[in-house]
């Protein structure tokens, strides 16, 4: 390479952007990946895409005099960093009018939050300060911790665990300050609430409560020592109370605080709490066989009372909806009801399954409440940022990996349509030279699984409808439907509970037991009609509320009729065919529209990705595990990225804004430039790039300068620094000449 740039690049170790690799090969990938974390440089790039490995210790590279170093800046000026995403964002937003997103994907611990927060600290910072924006911008900041007590977990992967999906976008206003935003929750792992892989917490919220309450507030809640709650110690041990790295006291100050800060005032807190500690005590509820038939009755009267006094609601209310349901036969006046009794277990279930809804329309509350303190009613460009689970493959995967999975494969769908695809279609748009590269297309992977009518979640709603459907026979139904479908295999057992899916990042085997029941996701009107009798205000609400789901009945009926005139249905289908809007929403329903609807607000976004690599698995310091890493850089499409990527130019600017930024260091276009744009772009390169040969570097589209690799940018960035310095002495020694 011929051009010569100020920035030393071999002062660093391996290439800060991965299409400058002299070998492009999976292992040249993984040598520089690791060469560099070994050195404490954790960010690489791969053209716009910012690959961030977790160095489990804190660095010293964020903080105000980093954020001031890249503030404005472009990305080939300044070596990788996440601020770099976050001003480019930031600077498309306002230069290019456009809304943006920032991608955030890994596995768990990986760095995806604390990336995203990150991100969120350095548009805070470098954004204006009148009063309104400054509220707007604490509000932001703050809904961090509280959406992290209500939703984050120490798991064996990580000690502050995001159990749930965000989307967050700050909406700017003309200024470019931040005047408001929204947040959007994902699938919140609300089993966690009853339930603990051993090792594991419940989430932070609790041991909040239960270690930093004042010993008047332990009273009003009537809370317990932490090892005295059965949702808190259920897995074998003797539960999980402490999590390294977390102060639960400082977390529950942090919390209300910040509760404080998003309107939730104290009166609504102490709601919050009693509702919190009657989720706990729940669990404690233990039921006996009723004397009299083969129902249940609660064994422990005083601790029913106490929950009930918690949540507002008459005991023997709350006692008759956990051991009974209310079943209604007949239609229009001829309805009937009688009560049904439940045994030992119905009653546990339907306990748990009460525990678990009221926990997880509390933390939907809670996003609502921040975000009724940061709607804007105008519309105006945003940027969003989506952190949100990445692909898991664990040794039993059911119905959670299965969605987590499914947003993933939409999210590669969307990789591939706005960046290697889009990117693939601009060359041939600009009449660019190029050799097509061959990607996986996922597209028939995601059918599989949301297409309608027959899709995998399709099939699984139906099935939820049938009175007599099961794992077993849901099971049954995809094997027939899919047994020649290319990313789908049947496991050949003898009892088969089994299905297999291939994904773009690999095979998963999902277990089938619990699907139905998870996406039934049932809860008895009896408890929602006791919630909704109660009087805190607070339980009313949350019950009372309906996410607004567009649920388009007419086009499903249509679906569903062809559906079976092809012969795919058996005739019980039709029987089932809803009427009218009041068909059960099921969980894989309500996530594939929430998924829908991420995607369309992202297709509409200019994308920034950041790829998270999370190194070894003991959370230990600059420590790299090269299986592991290569598995998620598979996971991630890394290496075809780069391939892409590689074949394609690195930078692509029109003619006009390359003039913009350029024409001060050229002989013929400095003081000032007047002609067309694109031959002054030819004018200027061919006068810097005179003895070079730099016909394989740089092309000429229609509107657009490709160029391939940054080595130019570098010489082109210097070049125009080295002016604005010696136009700055200038102005300087003229300065002095007439003081
Ligand atoms: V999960 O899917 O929510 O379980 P994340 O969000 O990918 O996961 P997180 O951001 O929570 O992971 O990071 C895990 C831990 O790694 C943090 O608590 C930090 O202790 C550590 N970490 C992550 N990124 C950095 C970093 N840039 N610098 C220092 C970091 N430590
Ligand atoms: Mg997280």
């Amino acid at each position: 390479m011929a051009f010569k740039s100020t920035r030393d690049l071999t002062k660093n170790v391996g290439v800060e952007d991965l299409i400058m690799l002299s070998e492009v090969t999976e292992s040249s990938l993984h040598e520089n990946l690791k060469n560099r974390y070994k050195e404490g440089l954790i960010y690489t790039s791969i053209g716009p895409v910012l690959i961030s490995m977790n160095p489990y210790k804190q660095l010293g590279i964020y903080g105000n005099d980093q954020i001031n170093l890249y503030k404005g800046k472009h990305e080939f000026e300044i070596p990788p960093h996440i601020y770099s995403i976050a001003d480019k964002a930031y600077r498309a937003l306002r230069s290019e009018g456009e809304n943006q997103c920032i991608i955030i994907s890994g596995e768990s611990g990986a760095g995806k939050t604390e990336a995203s927060k990150y991100i969120m600290q350095y548009i805070a910072s470098i954004t204006g300060s009148s009063a309104e924006v400054e509220r707007v911008k604490k509000t932001i900041l703050e809904s961090n911790p509280l959406l992290e007590a209500f939703g984050n977990a120490k798991t064996l992967r990580n000690n502050n665990s995001s159990r749930f999906g965000k989307y967050m976008e700050i909406q700017f206003n003309l200024a470019g300050d931040p005047e408001g935003g929204k947040i959007t929750n994902y699938l919140l792992e609300k089993s966690r609430v009853i339930n603990q892989t051993q090792g594991e917490r419940n989430f932070h919220i609790f041991y909040q409560l239960l270690k930093g309450s004042t010993e008047e507030e332990k009273k009003t809640y009537n809370l317990l020592s932490p090892d005295q709650y059965l949702y808190l110690t259920r897995t074998g041990g003797n539960g999980c109370f402490n999590a390294d790295g977390i102060d639960d006291q400082i977390g529950f100050k942090q919390t209300k605080n910040a509760m404080k800060v998003v309107g939730i005032d104290e009166p609504l807190q102490k709601e919050l709490f009693a509702t919190l500690s009657a989720i706990l005590l729940l669990g404690n509820l233990s039921f006996n066989k009723s004397t009299s038939g083969n129902g249940s009755v609660i064994s422990d009267k005083k601790l029913a009372n106490t929950i009930a006094s918690l949540m507002g609601v008459d005991s023997n209310v709350l006692e008759s909806a956990l051991v009974s349901r209310q079943i209604s036969t007949g239609q229009g006046a001829r309805i009937s009801t009688y009560s049904v009794p439940q045994s030992v277990e119905q009653a546990m279930y339907a306990r748990d399954a009460f525990a678990k809804a009221t926990y997880s329309k509390l933390f939907d509350f809670i996003v609502r409440k921040i975000n009724q303190s940061i709607e804007v009613k105008t519309i105006g460009k945003v940027i969003g940022v989506l952190d949100i689970y990445g692909f898991e493959i664990f040794e039993n995967n059911s119905f959670e990996q299965f969605c987590i999975n499914y947003v993933n494969e939409t999210l590669q769908q969307i990789f591939i349509d706005l960046t290697l695809k889009t990117e693939q279609e601009e060359y041939v748009q600009e009449g660019i030279t190029w050799i097509p590269v061959q990607y996986i297309n996922n597209k028939p992977c995601v059918d599989l699984i949301e297409k309608k009518p027959i899709g995998i979640l399709s099939l699984l709603d139906e099935e939820c409808l049938f009175p007599e459907g099961n794992d077993q026979t849901m099971i049954d139904k995809l094997n027939k439907h899919f047994s020649n479908h290319t990313h789908y295999s049947k496991v050949e057992r003898q009892k088969n509970s089994q299905f297999i899916i291939n994904h773009y990042a690999g095979k998963v085997f999902y277990n089938i037991d619990g699907f139905l029941d998870k996406n039934r996701d049932t809860l008895f009107n009896d408890l929602v009609s006791l919630a909704t009798s109660s009087s805190c205000s607070l339980l009313v609400e949350i019950f009372k509320y309906v996410a607004p789901i567009e649920v388009d009945i007419e086009q499903e009926k249509k679906n569903r009729d062809k559906f079976s005139k092809n012969g795919f249905a058996n005739n019980a289908a039709k029987t089932f065919i809803p009427t009218d809007k009041k068909r059960p929403i099921t969980a894989g329903f309500q996530f594939k529209n929430q998924v829908a609807s991420l995607l369309k607000s992202l297709y509409s976004c200019s994308p920034h990705y950041v790829r998270c690599i999370k190194p070894n698995s003991n959370m230990r310091a600059l420590e790299w595990d090269q299986s592991k890493c290569a598995e998620q850089v598979t996971y991630l499409g890394l290496f075809e990225n780069l391939l892409v990527r590689r074949a394609g130019y690195c930078y692509r600017q029109t003619f006009t804004k390359f003039m913009r930024r350029y024409y001060m260091i050229g002989k013929s276009t400095w003081p000032k430039w007047s002609g067309d744009a694109e031959n002054g772009t030819k004018l200027l390169m061919s006068e810097l790039t005179q003895n070079i040969n730099i016909k394989e570097e740089i092309q000429y589209g229609k509107t657009k300068i490709f160029i391939r690799n940054p080595q130019p940018l570098f010489f082109l960035e210097d070049k125009r620094n080295q002016r604005l310095n010696d136009l700055a002495t200038l102005i300087g020694s003229v300065w002095k000449m007439y003081k």
